[in-house]
């Protein structure tokens, strides 16, 4: 960190020992996982130097936004649209949620068998350990999987009524559509009342400008992860897509662009982060928040490269780009909501635009194999994981299937399975 932050962090009500303990492993576990990687790109420096300030410098140009009035809007999924929320000068931050933080505390509130994602999000209010939460004006939750939907019940009271729940329709079909556009609606309604202004026409397709270019980034940095070597880490790129949850957006575009056309010139030269030939794997499945850095870890810690990822962490979260450039703000709204309805998460039925997806996306990161990566507990995604298994045995494409948690007792086991399925892949592990 470049300064202390003690003050800062006390006034948010940070419990600061235990929060000094987090910040502290967190550290450790970058230096392994991160910091000991051979040839990363100079341009992931500035990614190293935003996770060394996750809860310092950001929170404190957080604050500084706050003085200027403008409305801090916390989430926890993709399908919470940030055109609207920054079309009214607010600043949307996906809220921690991906460290095993708090659980005992949270197993007050929700069973045990709760996923991890849920356990964290929780766990990170009531051990006092989330200057974001604590910075926000407006907490976005979403009826997508039953125990987000009833958590964020809990989690109103917990954080003294900063919940605001959107209505996610289960299927697409024209009536889901119909549901869907009008909570987009009501959510402007309700941001515009929170601003105390209206959404404007130039302010909306100027909002939309922003997220479609930052979206078009990670689609640049994820086309470049196409070549044989890639020239980028699974992991490296694993925490760039984390960052743009709660980076400036404008300065994360103009980063991601950077470190691309330094990739661009590290595919020239034919140079990467694996020798040419390594095993390419493509993670699908639950998404992976920050630091969620575990199955990467121990894939490329196997020998093989992740070329993707299927993902909320990832390509679902960039994939569509909005048709933008409207005419009305209307039009505008009408364009978002279609523009969110394709994000394929499992918690819709049916969902075989995910299965697609997935084979797209092998075929285009010429993969060697799928892992399946569910946390567990997670019903939607552990159950859509026999679909996908089926769709790709069909197609001869290895795949494996892993539950798991945030937590390291499983790691060794975990590297024996990842190691075997290589193995099957006829790639073999490398080290
Ligand atoms: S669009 S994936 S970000 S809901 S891991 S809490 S699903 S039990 S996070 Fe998600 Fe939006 Fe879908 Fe994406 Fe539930 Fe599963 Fe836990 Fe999950």
């Amino acid at each position: 960190m470049t300064k202390d932050y003690k003050q800062m962090w006390n006034n948010l009500d940070i419990n600061l020992e235990a929060h000094d303990g987090l910040l502290a492993v967190l550290s450790d576990a970058y230096q392994n996982i991160y910091l000991s990687q051979n040839n990363r790109p100079e341009g992931m420096k500035y990614f190293d130097f935003v996770i060394s300030e996750v809860h310092g410098l950001r929170i404190e140009e957080i604050l500084e936004a706050k003085k200027e009035r403008k409305k801090i809007i916390g989430t926890f999924c993709v399908y919470v649209p940030e055109e609207l929320i920054l079309s009214l000068d607010g600043v949307c931050i996906g809220l921690c949620a991906g460290a095993e933080v708090g659980s005992d505390e949270a197993e007050k509130f929700v069973p045990r068998n709760t996923c991890a994602l849920i356990k964290a999000f929780m766990g990170f209010k009531l051990a006092g350990l989330c200057p974001y939460i604590q910075t926000t004006d407006l907490i976005v939750g979403e009826t997508t999987c039953d125990g987000k939907k009833k958590a964020y019940e809990i989690f109103d009271e917990i954080t003294g009524g900063k919940m605001y729940v959107m209505e996610i329709p289960n299927k697409k079909g024209a009536d889901g559509r119909t549901l869907w556009r009008n909570e987009v609606k009501r959510f402007a309604e309700k941001l515009e009342a929170l601003a105390g202004k209206k959404i404007t026409l130039k302010k909306l397709n100027g909002a939309s400008k922003i997220v479609n270019e930052r979206r078009e980034a990670l689609h640049r940095l994820s086309l470049l992860r196409s070549f044989d070597p890639s020239p980028i880490s699974g992991l490296d790129a694993l925490l760039i897509n984390q960052v743009s949850f709660y980076d400036d957006p404008v300065r994360f575009t103009a980063k991601v662009s950077e470190l691309c056309d330094e990739l661009d010139e590290r595919v020239k030269e034919g140079s990467g982060v694996s020798e040419k030939g390594s095993p390419r794997i493509l993670v699908s499945g639950s998404p992976m928040a920050v630091p969620n850095w575990k199955l990467h870890a121990i894939i490329e810690g196997s020998g093989a490269t992740v070329v993707g990822e299927e993902s909320c962490v990832g390509e679902r979260n960039f994939g569509a780009i909005l048709d933008d450039g409207f005419s009305s703000v209307e039009e505008g709204i009408e364009k978002i909501a279609a523009r969110y309805m394709n994000i394929h998460c499992a918690c819709f039925t049916p969902n075989d635009e995910r299965l697609s997806d997935i084979m797209e996306m092998a075929k285009r990161l010429k993969t060697d194999g799928i892992i399946h990566y569910a946390i567990q507990f997670c019903t939607p995604y552990m159950v859509e994981a026999f679909k996908a298994k089926k769709t790709l045995d069909n197609k001869g494409i290895p795949f494996l299937r892993i539950e798991t948690d945030y937590s390291m007792e499983d790691m060794g086991q975990l590297k024996t399975r990842v190691e075997a399925f290589l193995e099957m892949t006829g790639k073999g592990v490398r080290s």
